[in-house]
């Protein structure tokens, strides 16, 4: 399963846990109820996974590239870095499998809490459309993952405040009526 934890409010490096002192776990369940889901999945046969391969095509996830996180391997890096850990939304929502290395995925509860999701090899995570997030490497500066979206990707990220977007209140709204 996957781990997630609310974050304590310290500024030193987005690259450590960031745990609560005693850490404050959150459930799969909870973060089904802001419209965050998981799979996990064997990374090793990515190419060729029947299990991937089904939910691509339940779900329409047409596109797929794969990305690899490292100081030597992504040009910018040090910017693409800070403009991924700035809190941001999108208008579709983002989908993220895990192939190699780890990597945090933080979000913002309904009560607007930072929940930090730590994703490991294998994982595949969907972050809904309208919710705020952002996204660091861990200690390790590692990872490789592959980048799934609903037809032509969007990558266009708002940064907050990007309350005026539609999908921003239909994702609002949708926390109400859970
Ligand atoms: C985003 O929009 O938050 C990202 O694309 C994060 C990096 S992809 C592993
Ligand atoms: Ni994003």
């Amino acid at each position: 399963v996957i781990e997630a934890w609310f974050m304590d409010e310290s500024s030193s490096d987005q690259r450590l846990p960031h745990r609560l002192e005693p850490n404050q776990p959150v459930s799969l369940q909870e973060l089904q109820k802001i419209g965050v889901f998981y799979w996990k999945l064997n990374a090793d046969i990515y190419e060729s996974d029947p299990e991937l391969q089904k939910i691509r095509e339940d779900r329409g996830y047409s596109y797929m590239d794969i990305i690899t996180i490292h100081p030597d391997k992504l040009p910018n890096y040090e910017d693409k870095l800070k403009m991924f850990y700035e809190e941001h939304l999108h208008l579709d929502d983002e989908i993220r499998y895990i192939l190699e290395g780890r990597a945090y995925f933080d979000v913002r509860d309904q009560n607007d809490r930072w929940i930090r999701i730590a994703m490991t090899k294998g994982d595949l995570i969907t972050l809904p459309a309208g919710i705020y997030h952002r996204f660091t490497l861990d200690e390790t500066n590692y990872t490789k993952a592959m980048r799934l979206f609903v037809g032509e990707p969007v990558w266009k990220a708002y940064n907050r405040p990007a309350d005026e977007f539609e999908i921003r209140q239909k994702y609002v709204q949708s926390l109400k009526c859970r």
